[in-house]
């Protein structure tokens, strides 16, 4: 080593004569470092470091911190009384809005991590369980997403959880509640369908004589009263909702320690900020009720739509594919508002003005978003097919024919409004019992099913946060190809008119024309998929149909085209 006090040190000095520490002590020793920059944990007892790493989601020096805590606790007492007092500080500092989720994940990977170092060194891991629950979502319904969330937040809790998978059927929930002992009983569903599916499950229960268990039922087509109401008189046990995780895990603690979970304080009605406008009835509807045959009966009065005149050229009859994509063109059609407020659940806290949340956005979302747009370039294929048709209406009946114009191929029956409106699909149509005499367009687009193995991989590594960040990005990316292909779908019509400049005004569907997806609020009946998949036939894509008529990959989507300038988003009820 060279003395670096002597820059040209001659050839012949080979041997250090200083001290290199004094040395380098001696070069810092103006430097003054700030307080907290250097060591976050300084001044910390050795409980408060474990807490940090927790409530600050710091992965680094972890296990040395542990081994420090190791040497005044037992394993045991280390998950118990320290760590999992870190975690009740962040589920208090995400319930007072102080917290976000992503923040709330990357503390759960700690813990996690934390456990797992802990656990091979405890004699016997049973008695850390503060409770137990059997999670599942129901027969038919393939959501993972906010199953996992719930198992992510409970289990970093300090509770047991059976994650049993998606599409559940009764026998198996009971089957696996009664040899994993689970205490609870957990489901979840996002279709409409899976909210009558919970019902059959609670009578099942009830059937069997294992009312005692207690259930906590949560998802999108929920509703708080259709469970503590409807749901609560036909089970004979307990039946609690929840509408998120953290929910969840307030009712678990109070089912745990006996006591009668208080009543939820009434949901705020949702205010959508000017911004979240975009697609309120694809984002915030919520049926708890069969399809009603009456929607579907056609009685003679129509809405005051009049059918165009003149009706777009059909630019081709029949179906194509797109397969070549440039990734980086459709990630311009991702709505960040979306991606960000609605998958990665990033919010405004209270007191933040909006330019300082924008700004809060840009230094914290904008980064990830980037990192992710170039790591999912290769996971992400883009595949798209779609087509059209003659078709006419014909009260309630959309009529596709074949390509001789008049030759009837199969009908969609759509719901017509009770009231106001009183608006149908097929009344953006020109009427006809016997032959074409307009068009319709069909599409279905995929992102593939690399993103949902992905997920599922992180998920299993305990890599909490990165699973809602790639979740999101690949439900985006879905969403933004439909976008995209819509628009090209218009351009191929002629009816590219009124294409916004501005991508916020796309989100908000200020185009010409519409796009239905069936199974939301104004063709609910997702049986019509096999439909649109005779027309379109999808599988040379990769895209099936299940039995539950879901898309498989998950992230997929399809929709009927309408060109009728009036056609806007409508609800059915
Ligand atoms: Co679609 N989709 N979608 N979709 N999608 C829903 C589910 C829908 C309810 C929208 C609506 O009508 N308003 C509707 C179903 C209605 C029905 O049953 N008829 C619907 C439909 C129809 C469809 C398609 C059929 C449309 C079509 O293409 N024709 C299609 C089907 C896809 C397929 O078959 N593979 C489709 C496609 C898609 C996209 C690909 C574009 C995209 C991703 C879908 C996916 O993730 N697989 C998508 C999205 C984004 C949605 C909505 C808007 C959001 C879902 C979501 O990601 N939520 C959804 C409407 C909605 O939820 N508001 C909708 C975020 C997730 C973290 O929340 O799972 O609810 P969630 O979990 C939360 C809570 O609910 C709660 O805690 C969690 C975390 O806090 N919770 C529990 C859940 N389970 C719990 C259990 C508990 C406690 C709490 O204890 C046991």
């Amino acid at each position: 080593m060279t003395n670096p006090s002597n820059p040209n040190p001659p050839d012949q000095e080979l041997v250090c004569s200083y001290d290199p520490l004094i040395e380098l002590m001696a070069r810092f020793e103006n430097v003054k470092a700030s307080s907290t920059s250097t060591n976050p944990f300084e001044g910390l007892s050795v409980d408060d470091v474990l807490k940090k790493h927790i409530v600050d989601g710091i992965k680094k020096n972890l296990e040395d911190h542990l081994a420090d805590a190791l040497k005044i606790h037992t394993p045991l007492e280390i998950i118990n009384d320290v760590l999992l007092d870190g975690m009740k500080t962040v589920g208090e500092l995400f319930g007072s809005g102080k917290m976000q989720l992503p923040f709330v994940l990357q503390s759960a990977e700690v813990m996690k991590a934390a456990v797992r170092h802990l656990e091979p060194l405890m004699e016997k891991v049973e008695g850390s369980e503060k409770g137990s629950i059997l999670l599942a979502t129901v027969a038919g319904d393939v959501h993972d997403i906010g199953k996992n969330l719930v198992d992510i937040i409970l289990s970093n809790n300090g509770y047991r959880v059976v994650n049993i998978g998606i599409k559940q059927p009764i026998n198996a929930i009971v089957d696996k509640t009664i040899e994993s002992k689970c205490q609870v009983i957990g489901l979840s569903g996002l279709l409409v369908k899976s909210t009558l599916v919970m019902r059959d499950n609670l009578l099942e229960l009830n059937a069997r004589g294992l009312s005692s268990y207690p259930v906590i039922l949560g998802g999108a087509a929920l509703t708080r009263a259709y469970v503590e109401q409807d749901l609560s008189e036909i089970y004979d046990g307990k039946v609690h909702y929840a509408k998120d995780a953290f929910e969840g895990l307030r009712l678990m603690a109070e089912i745990a320690e006996g006591k009668e979970p208080a009543p939820a304080t009434p949901d705020a009605p949702y205010v959508l900020t000017e911004d979240e406008v975009y697609d309120t009835v694809r984002v915030k509807s919520h049926r708890t009720d069969e399809l009603d045959p009456e929607l579907y009966a056609y009685t003679g009065v129509r809405s005051d739509v009049v059918p165009v005149a003149e009706i777009p050229r059909m630019p081709f009859f029949g179906a194509k594919r797109h397969i070549k994509f440039d990734i980086f063109e459709l990630y311009k059609y991702i709505n960040p508002i979306a991606l960000f407020r609605g998958q990665w659940q990033f919010k405004r806290p209270e007191g933040m003005g909006n330019i300082e949340f924008n700004q809060w956005i840009d230094e914290t979302a904008t980064p990830i978003f980037d990192r992710l747009k170039r790591e999912l370039g290769s996971v992400l294929k883009p595949k798209v097919k779609w087509g059209y048709f003659p078709c006419s209406s014909s009260g309630n009946h959309l009529i596709i024919y074949r390509d001789d114009l008049k030759t009837e191929w199969l009908r969609f029956n759509f719901p017509r409004q009770r009231d106001g409106r009183r608006q149908c699909i097929t009344d953006f149509f020109n009427p006809s019992e016997d032959r074409a005499t307009d068009v319709v367009g069909f599409q279905i687009v995929t992102v593939g099913s690399g993103i949902s193995e992905l997920e599922r991989k992180l998920f299993a590594q305990g890599e909490f946060q990165d699973y809602l960040f790639v979740h999101g990005m690949g439900v985006e990316t879905a969403e933004a190809l439909a976008e995209y292909w819509h628009k090209q779908m218009r351009l191929e019509l002629g009816i590219g008119d009124q294409e916004p400049d501005e991508m916020r005004l796309l989100f908000s569907a200020k185009y010409h024309g519409a796009r239905y997806s069936f199974g939301y609020p104004a063709c609910p009946n997702l049986e019509d998929q096999t439909k649109l998949f005779e027309l379109l036939n999808p599988k040379d894509i990769g895209i099936e149909l299940s039995e539950e008529f879901m898309l498989v990959p998950e992230q997929s989507t399809s929709a009927i085209l309408v060109h009728h300038p009036d056609a806007k988003y409508f609800n059915v009820k």
